[in-house]
Parts: C-alpha cells; sequence; structure tokens
C-alpha cells in the first residue's frame, strides 16, 4: 500500500473518531436545530461544529487539498482536480435529531475524481466501515468480502417511501413492480449508512432520486471496493461534485433492474 495514502487514511480515520465523541458529548448539551430548504431539511450545530473540526484539521495538515462539505465549505471548488475530500459531518440528520441513533459521518476523498479513500463511520454502534482503493473494505477489523450474485427476487432493496409516493421524481410505473418483485424493502434514512450497509452485504440495492456528492461520496469508493457498482438511476456515471439520483448496488442485480425494470419504462 503506498504509504501516500495511508498517512491520509490514518489521520482521517482519527479524526472521524474524535468526532464521533464530539457528537455523543453533545447529547447531554442543548441542541440548536434550524431548518435549511424546507422545514424537514433539519441542521444543527453539531452539523456545523463537525464539519468545521474536521475542515480545520484536514487545512491545517494538509493545505493544499480541497474540501467540499455539506454545510457550506468548499462552494468554490468547480473541478475534481487534485485531492479532494467530499464530507457529510453528519448524514441522516433527522435519525440525529429524533433517534440519536441511525446516522452517520461520511467521507470520501479523491485524486483526480477517482476514489482513493472511503470512511463512513456509524457514530452509536462504534461502526466504521472504511477502505484504501485496492486494499479491500473493511467494517472495524473484519474485511468485507467481494459481493455476490443476488437476484432481483432475492433481493433487499433500500428506498425511501417519498419517491414512490411522488409522481414528479419518479415514475410509479417503475418502482412498483420492483418493489413488489424484490424479497423485501428497507430505509434507514441516512444515505452513507445504507451505502454501507450494501458494502457489508446487508442490502442488495439502494434507489434515491436526489443525493448531493456528500451523501454518497464516501459509500461509492466502498461499494466499489467490494465490487458494486454505483451510477445515478439510468445506470450513468456519477459526478462527484453534482446532485444526482443514485442507484447503487450489487453487480447482478444492479444489471437486472436497469434491463428488466427502468429502461424497459423509458
Ligand atoms: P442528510 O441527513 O445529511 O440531510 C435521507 O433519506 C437521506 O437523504 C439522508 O442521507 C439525507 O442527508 C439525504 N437528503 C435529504 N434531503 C436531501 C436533499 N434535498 N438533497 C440531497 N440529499 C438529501
Ligand atoms: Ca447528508
Amino acid at each position: 500500500m503506498e504509504d501516500f495514502w495511508k498517512d491520509i487514511y490514518t489521520y482521517a480515520t482519527s479524526w472521524v473518531k474524535e468526532a464521533g465523541e464530539m457528537i455523543k458529548d453533545s447529547f447531554s448539551k442543548e441542541l440548536l436545530i434550524e431548518t435549511k430548504s424546507n422545514p424537514n431539511d433539519l441542521v444543527t450545530n453539531m452539523d456545523k461544529d463537525v464539519e468545521t473540526f474536521l475542515y480545520e484539521k484536514i487545512q491545517e495538515t494538509f493545505p493544499t487539498h480541497r474540501i467540499v462539505g455539506e454545510e457550506g465549505h468548499g462552494t468554490d471548488v468547480t473541478s475534481a482536480e487534485g485531492i479532494l475530500w467530499v464530507i457529510d459531518p453528519i448524514d441522516g440528520t433527522m435519525n440525529f435529531v429524533h433517534q440519536q441513533r441511525n446516522f452517520a459521518i461520511s467521507i470520501g476523498i479523491f485524486d483526480q475524481g477517482v476514489g482513493k479513500i472511503g470512511l463512513i463511520y456509524d457514530v452509536m454502534h462504534d461502526e466504521l466501515y472504511h477502505t484504501i482503493r485496492g486494499n479491500g473494505a473493511y467494517m472495524n477489523d473484519i474485511k468485507l468480502p467481494m459481493l455476490t450474485e443476488s437476484p432481483v427476487k432475492e433481493a433487499i432493496l433500500s428506498l425511501n417511501a417519498t419517491w414512490v409516493t411522488d409522481n414528479h421524481r419518479i415514475d410509479p410505473a417503475v418502482l412498483s413492480p420492483l418493489v413488489k418483485d424484490v424479497r423485501g424493502t428497507r430505509s434507514y434514512g441516512s444515505a452513507a449508512l445504507e451505502l454501507a450497509y450494501i458494502a457489508a452485504g446487508r442490502l442488495d440495492g439502494y434507489i434515491t432520486m436526489r443525493l448531493a456528492p456528500w451523501d454518497f461520496a464516501g459509500g461509492l469508493v466502498l461499494i466499489e471496493e467490494v465490487g458494486g457498482v454505483v451510477t445515478n438511476v439510468y445506470g450513468e456515471e456519477l459526478n462527484i461534485l453534482e446532485k444526482n439520483s443514485v442507484f447503487a448496488g450489487e453487480k447482478a442485480f444492479h444489471k437486472e433492474v436497469l434491463q428488466t425494470y427502468i429502461n424497459k419504462k423509458r
């Protein structure tokens, strides 16, 4: 393994763990909750504090690296040149506020647009999903096996019911037969965790009509490392700097869904 990436990974994992402690400590203090684009789009002082903490650590240690974060850092980043950190300080903020669990810190680190490091930290379970490209993916110390083929009829698909009810976002004629045919559906409310679960083989697919780069950056690197596929819902490559629809999954499942369900209806 190249020492260069190992070094970056070692710093990143220690900062993510430290940020996890900050979040846990915050449960005994008052949380300031605000809304962003709509009344259900929540942000707290902890989202902002964790992003600032990570941003300052990266800037101090790796001043040439570029950073994009959910809470406002890096709005000036318009290309994927150089080394780029894509950060979600708390993914699943609604879960964080309402449930105090099922949220994660997510980081994807890219070199000229190619994913090199993926980290997703499930803070409350103390489970860190991590990879350095080409060196295997892990949950804590446990190596994640390569994904095995999963036909639609045996698959568990993760998706948020919102997308099935809203005609403007996806035609129910596409999703409804798929939802009927899979073995089961799940919804966890944190894109980062849903992607980590695919990497761990607990889910076979995840479909969503809109995610921001910080929601999927870490998961993309993890899933690719175990042989899975992450695209938009039409099977096209994602742009790491733009909002996209996302369809992630085990390779055979991904192919079957595109061929049998999505492309037939286009
Ligand atoms: P967040 O908690 O960091 O906001 C919920 O189904 C998942 O989708 C979460 O990962 C959430 O991230 C993300 N999400 C919620 N609203 C979104 C939006 N308007 N655009 C992109 N991602 C969103
Ligand atoms: Ca997010």
